[in-house]
């Protein structure tokens, strides 16, 4: 009781940024409208037997339309920031090849100035998956070098026309998503898949996760360079990149399985922070892949230097890894070479390592978010981080009631806990800089289309009509108990 008269010190730092997370093509609707070509996600979306529930992002949330109803949101939240991400598609419809649609800059121009007016600072992804189709059908995009022309000068777009407001960019959301769903898995655009996994009936190489995902470290690179010459020093914004983070806890203390947790990082993360931070593929990727793995000329190492001066950590589960170069395993997700010998399993002795969610990939494991926040900052010298996604997400069940939706506990027992181990990292020593929860609303959750809702907020998919559930009115409150901003 003495103990609280006493001030504690702040868990989260002065000028933590809390806000929500979105992207183009799950939010904004007018897929065909105001000038706007169409993106990769379209032309998959549209296609029959892609998307769980046969739907698509033609009119989402209908962000484009409501966005002022959706600061309001946020506002009412004390959100100080908003992560979103800019439609390629919508501000050059045919890439490099065709004009800047005035018409999507009118529009980002609207909702970054929006944002401002009410203190919310705009955190701006180039990339969340969706680009125009037009690079793919031109010349393969993400699998040829020319890509990079095409990012490097997109980039250079939306630094011109919005780099005097935004001064958080993210070049790439989750590559390392888009290049094994993509080219591994094939379950998402481009619908590539490699001999060994999945059941598609274009691609065949082990080498294209890889050779895209060069080209796509190679465009970040163009785009922080760019960046850095021509706008930083006027702008004085800060750029940096996002991927997906899984804390991999070894099966067992063998050593065998702590390098295979060791892998499994290198092989799903590292893989794009490794050469933007230190210049090379993981040493484990070299030696397993050898000649396989792309390598990096002296010019694109000479652009690689750059660096960046943040990275975005979205992360959501944990999964054990178990050895698999020494040992036996039988099939299953990470076991081939090229996904690095260990096999992802979330069960141990037949116990999952976190209360199983509705979401088949998502296991409570708070634990994890310490862990992997801690993980990066050991590899990466502390460079300054974000959470720029964590989240929980449910069934859409036909059977439950609108009530029974915004009565969400789970999800606010899933951010509250998420949140204790991230404010624990921050207690000792990582330099966290800010959260942004998935998502302000529900949304097209890509192959699971509306059948997933993640959001503070529910959406009525008939009506578009928006209702703040438990979880936003929880998250309202933790964010006035600990952010320094709002008491001053
Ligand atoms: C993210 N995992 O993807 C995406 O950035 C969002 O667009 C998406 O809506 C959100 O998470 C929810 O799914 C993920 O393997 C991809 O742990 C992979 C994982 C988690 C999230």
């Amino acid at each position: 009781i003495a103990m609280k008269s006493k001030p504690q010190p702040p868990v989260f730092p002065s000028n933590f940024f809390f806000g929500t997370a979105s992207s183009s093509y799950q939010y904004e609707g007018a897929f065909s409208s105001y000038g706007k070509g169409l993106s990769n996600w379209d032309i998959f979306s549209h296609e029959a037997g892609n998307i769980l529930d046969g739907s698509n992002g033609d009119i989402a949330v209908d962000q484009y339309h409501h966005y002022l109803e959706d600061l309001d949101l946020m506002e009412d939240l004390g959100l100080n920031s908003y992560r979103f991400s800019i439609s390629w598609a919508r501000i050059l419809p045919k890439g490099r090849f065709g004009n800047v649609n005035m018409a999507g800059i009118k529009h980002y121009n609207k909702l970054i100035d929006a944002l401002l007016h009410k203190g919310i600072y705009p955190f701006v992804s180039l990339t969340h998956y969706d680009i125009p189709q037009e690079l793919e059908d031109r010349y393969g995009a993400w699998l040829s070098p020319k890509v990079q022309d095409d990012f490097r000068y997109y980039a250079d777009v939306c630094f011109k026309y919005f780099g005097d407001r935004v001064k958080y960019w993210v070049t790439f959301n989750e590559p390392n998503v888009a290049a094994i769903r993509g080219y591994r898995s094939g379950i998402y655009p481009p619908s590539r898949c490699s001999a060994s996994f999945g059941n598609c009936s274009t691609g065949d190489s082990l080498e294209e996760p890889l050779i895209a995902a060069h080209n796509i470290i190679l465009s970040h690179a163009a785009a922080v360079s760019t960046y850095q010459t021509k706008y930083q020093k006027t702008q004085g914004g800060s750029i940096g990149i996002v991927v997906n983070a899984i804390w991999f806890e070894p099966i067992s203390n063998s050593s065998k399985d702590k390098l295979a947790a060791e892998r499994a990082q290198s092989f799903y993360m590292n893989w794009f922070l490794d050469p933007i931070i230190f210049g090379r593929y993981p040493v484990e990727m070299q030696q397993i892949l050898g000649s396989q793995l792309p390598a990096f000329s002296r010019k694109d190492l000479n652009k690689m230097k750059s660096g960046i001066d943040f990275i975005g950590i979205n992360h959501y589960t944990s999964f054990y890894a178990k050895d698999c170069m020494y040992s036996q395993c039988e099939q299953g997700p990470g076991v081939s070479r090229s996904e690095g010998y260990y096999l992802r399993t979330a069960f141990k002795d037949g116990i999952p390592i976190g209360v199983t969610t509705e979401v088949d990939w998502l296991y409570v494991h708070p634990l994890g978010m310490e862990k992997i926040v801690t993980y990066i900052k050991e590899r990466y010298n502390n460079t300054p981080m974000f959470i720029t996604e964590n989240g929980y997400g449910e069934l859409n069940n036909p059977n439950s009631s609108v009530k029974d939706f915004l009565n969400d506990y789970r999800r606010v027992e899933y951010m509250n806990s998420y949140l204790d181990f991230l404010a624990l990292a921050i207690s000792k020593g990582a330099d966290v800089r800010g959260y942004f929860a998935w998502s302000l609303l529900d949304n097209f959750e890509w192959i699971s289309g509306y059948t997933v809702r993640f959001g503070l907020h529910h959406v009525d998919y008939g009506t578009l009509e928006r209702t703040p559930k438990i979880s936003a009115i929880w998250f309202k409150q933790f964010i006035s108990n600990h952010s320094n901003l709002a008491s001053t």
